[in-house]
């Protein structure tokens, strides 16, 4: 699929104008910090702001989301400026679409070239995932959750549908792909959803090899931008591009990473995530996303000098729980503590329970990353834990066991005994312990029957 990026060309940013609502629901301090967000997410597309309308009540109109009177001054900024884009901070229907369009249009009626597009936060996020594909399986699951949730949004709407591929909020699927005639698409649909289906077959192969493998997975997940790829570069030198963009990395990149102690984990950087993440986009991500749901353990990685970290954290934690990942063992690093206050980040390790495994790193400067190496240790041994057993030298039955029930890492041979260096589970450790302790109390039957023969001896001895 190709995209065309009317960027590309050294064209001039596109200006937009941003409308927000702040409702009963929606609160002005959410409204706003969305609003920045969607700020950025329009840079990353390419665009430039022009101007935020923000207006509050105590509902969002159910034709235009906005009020008449916003819509009209709406209009006038745009036809008074030239501005071809308007993007909402929301969600919205394919009706409200086109009302909203038709009625910025209906306020200049006798200008005909004058000519708005309005998109909303979703379609704004769906083209920028669409900018950053890159592998065969990105632009596949892109293109299935474009057209999908563009279709409905774009049928029926005539000349509307020579805007396909030409700027922000229509890239990816081009004219050609998106014809109208409903059974065509939904062949492409069914066509898509095929090949994706047969990459997430060779997906699971690969997941399925690793499980044999029997090495901890850990996924690599958090806020967008938040510094995930950083984190596996600084860690493995996987050479991933991180750039201070929304949405650099949509697809996973897998590292093995061997530790200080000689054992190796997977770390996999995932595709970050965001506040109302168009749910399109998370079922046709879902065999990337698979990842995350088939790790053993998470790390998640926080923009420590972000004011909206905590907020962030709660958007991924809810994230996670919705795509069936939660409950596994977590470490959370605070990235970017070279550009945050330390004390906001005491605040935030104080506010979390006292359990969990809160690391302040600096992914960038590569700073305290031993604490968080020493947290992975802890990661490898998976639930398991490393013992030095002390065994008979003639206990062969032991050792045996150890060998074929637990990982043993060192044997030392001493003159009375052999210690046994090995990474067990519970109930392993259970059955050894109770082996050692039977051998033991064999040992000492033994002994106590040796002692007890020699006493009769020497007592013949003395009688005889
Ligand atoms: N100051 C500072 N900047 C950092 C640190 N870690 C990452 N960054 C910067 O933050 C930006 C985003 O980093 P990435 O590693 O691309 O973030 P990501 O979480 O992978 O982002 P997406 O893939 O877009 O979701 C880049 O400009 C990084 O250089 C850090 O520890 N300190
Ligand atoms: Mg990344």
């Amino acid at each position: 699929m190709e995209h065309d990026n009317i960027f590309a060309s050294g064209e001039e940013s596109t200006l937009a104008v941003l409308v927000s609502l702040i409702t009963p629901e929606i609160k002005e301090h959410e409204a706003l910090v969305s609003l920045e967000e969607l700020e950025r997410l329009l840079e990353t597309a390419g665009g430039k702001l022009f101007a935020t309308v923000v207006q509050q009540r105590s509902l969002p109109d159910g034709k235009t989301y906005v009020g008449k009177g916003k819509l009209c001054e709406i209009a006038s900024l745009c036809h008074d400026n030239g501005i071809t884009l308007v993007v909402f901070d929301c969600e919205l229907s394919p009706a409200q679409i086109k009302n909203i369009e038709d009625g910025i249009r209906a306020e200049f009626e006798e200008d005909e070239s004058f000519d708005v597009r309005v998109i909303d936060r979703s379609m704004l996020i769906l083209d920028i995932f669409a900018l950053h594909a890159a592998s065969a399986e990105g632009k596949l699951q892109v293109e299935l959750a474009q057209i999908k949730y563009t279709l409905p949004r774009l049928m029926g709407k005539g000349k509307d549908m020579s805007r396909l591929g030409g700027g922000i909020g229509t890239r990816g699927p081009g004219e050609s792909k998106l014809e109208n005639d409903r059974r065509q698409l939904r062949r492409r649909i069914e066509s898509l959803e095929r090949q994706i289906a047969e990459l997430e077959r060779a997906r699971k192969v690969q997941r399925s090899k690793r499980d044999r493998s029997g090495i901890t997975k850990v996924a690599i997940v958090g806020y967008t931008n938040a510094g995930k790829s950083t984190l596996l570069n600084c860690l493995t030198d996987a050479g991933i591009l991180a750039q201070d963009k929304l949405f650099a990395t949509l697809d996973p990149t897998t590292r093995l990473y061997k530790l200080p102690s000689g054992r190796e984990i997977l770390l996999t950087d995932t595709v970050g995530f965001i506040r109302r993440l168009p749910h399109h986009l998370v079922s046709a991500f879902k065999s990337t996303l698979d990842e995350l749901r088939y790790a053993d353990a998470v790390i998640i990685v926080i923009d420590a000098s972000d004011p909206e970290a905590e907020a962030q954290l709660e958007v991924t934690e809810k994230l996670i729980f919705d795509l069936g990942a939660s409950g596994k063992p977590t470490i959370y690093v605070m990235n970017k503590c070279d550009i945050c206050d330390k004390s906001s980040v005491l605040t935030f390790i104080n506010l979390r329970n006292s359990h969990d495994e809160i690391i302040p790193v600096s992914a960038l400067n590569k700073s305290n990353i031993s604490a968080l190496i020493q947290a992975l240790e802890k990661l490898a041994l998976n639930g398991k834990s490393i013992n030095i057993f002390m065994l008979d030298p003639n206990d062969c039955k032991t050792l045996a066991f150890l060998y074929k029930n637990a990982t043993v890492e060192n044997v030392e041979y001493t003159d009375n005994c052999v210690a046994v260096a090995a990474v067990v589970d519970e109930k392993t450790l259970m059955q050894v312990r109770k082996m050692l302790s039977q051998s033991k109390n064999g040992e000492e039957k033994k002994q106590n029957d040796d002692q007890g023969s020699s006493n009769e001896d020497s007592d013949k001895g003395k009688n005889g």
